[in-house]
């Protein structure tokens, strides 16, 4: 009997190896470091409460209910690892970086909101405040006027097929330091490892005909990978790669590099996400 299986997206890649020589030093006062200082804690506690207890403790221990096939208390163990890793992804993870000479064009994939003609000169960067109700034009001047930022990285489309790509632009984060106004209290972020306590959780970026829409996770929008790109390969991008300005952000998947960024906005819950709606991972990291 044939069982009939809903479309779902195609299995993720594994994640690659981080580059080495990462400062593993952890940012004090983070959820991890304190995730930290909570473990040593009570490893200090468990560590006497084994010594007097003993093997009949031990036995106890082995005992106890389990919990995914798991004995409870091991169980625990593995998910505070969980929860560490993820807390240690969130605050230091990059994606690797190749050397320039290795990018390559990649294909054009996905013209959702390209579909009429672009007018460069017309065009704006909307931003709507965090709480505000006044929305802000930027020109691409204004954008180039900001730091440049420029890396190489492999473009992952969830289709199966990546390429290395060079990309040019502004950070979010850099954004949003000249800009204040993803807080409301109008904090800049001058470290996006310790951003204002009122920083919108969630940022949603849609093309100008609001054909194609995608949602990213504050954390996400402020890594320091995260760019209001402008440039691929050296060249202005082409309006087929999402001219004048593109979203990248080289640990989510090519569905989330939006192009052709009409307006961006700052909301409580997650934003709506054009191939989340189809069933695909609302993260789509990778
Ligand atoms: N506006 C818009 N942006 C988009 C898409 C789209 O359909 N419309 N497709 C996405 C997908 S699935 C991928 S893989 C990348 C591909 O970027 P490229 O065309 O520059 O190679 O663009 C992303 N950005
Ligand atoms: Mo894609």
């Amino acid at each position: 009997m044939a069982i009939e299986l809903p479309p779902t997206p195609d299995k993720p890649i594994p994640p690659h190896p981080s580059p080495d020589g990462q400062d593993l030093a952890l940012p004090p006062g983070s959820a991890l470091s304190q995730e930290a200082t909570r473990r040593t804690r009570r490893s200090f506690i468990v560590g006497g409460l084994a010594a007097l207890g003993g093997v009949l403790g031990w036995r106890y221990l082995l005992h106890r209910p389990d919990a995914d096939g798991t004995p409870l208390p091991f169980r625990r163990v593995l998910d505070a690892n969980g929860r560490l890793s993820a807390a240690y992804f969130r605050e230091t993870r990059l994606a690797p970086e190749f050397p320039k000479s290795l990018a390559r064009e990649p294909r054009q994939n996905g013209n959702a909101g390209l579909q009429t003609p672009l007018d460069a000169a017309a065009w704006r960067l909307l931003v709507e405040p965090y709480g505000g109700t006044t929305v802000r034009e930027f020109t691409l001047a204004e954008i180039k006027a900001l730091p440049r930022t420029e890396f190489t990285t492999q473009l992952k489309c969830i289709e199966g097929w990546s390429v290395v790509v060079n990309w040019a632009g502004v950070r979010f984060a850099d954004f949003l330091n000249k800009y204040p106004i993803a807080s409301r209290s109008g904090q800049p972020i001058t470290d996006s490892t310790k951003p204002p306590a009122d920083l919108a959780p969630y940022v949603s970026v849609v093309t100008p005909d609001e054909e194609y829409y995608v949602g990213l996770d504050m954390q996400s929008a402020i890594h320091p990978q995260t760019l209001l790109c402008y440039e691929m390969n050296g060249q202005p991008l082409t309006p087929e790669h999402g001219a004048p300005l593109r979203l990248v952000t080289p640990l989510k998947y090519g569905i989330k590099h939006l192009k052709r960024i009409g307006t961006i906005s700052f909301t409580d819950e997650r934003p709506a996400d054009y191939w989340a709606e189809q069933g695909y991972d609302w993260d789509s990291g990778h």
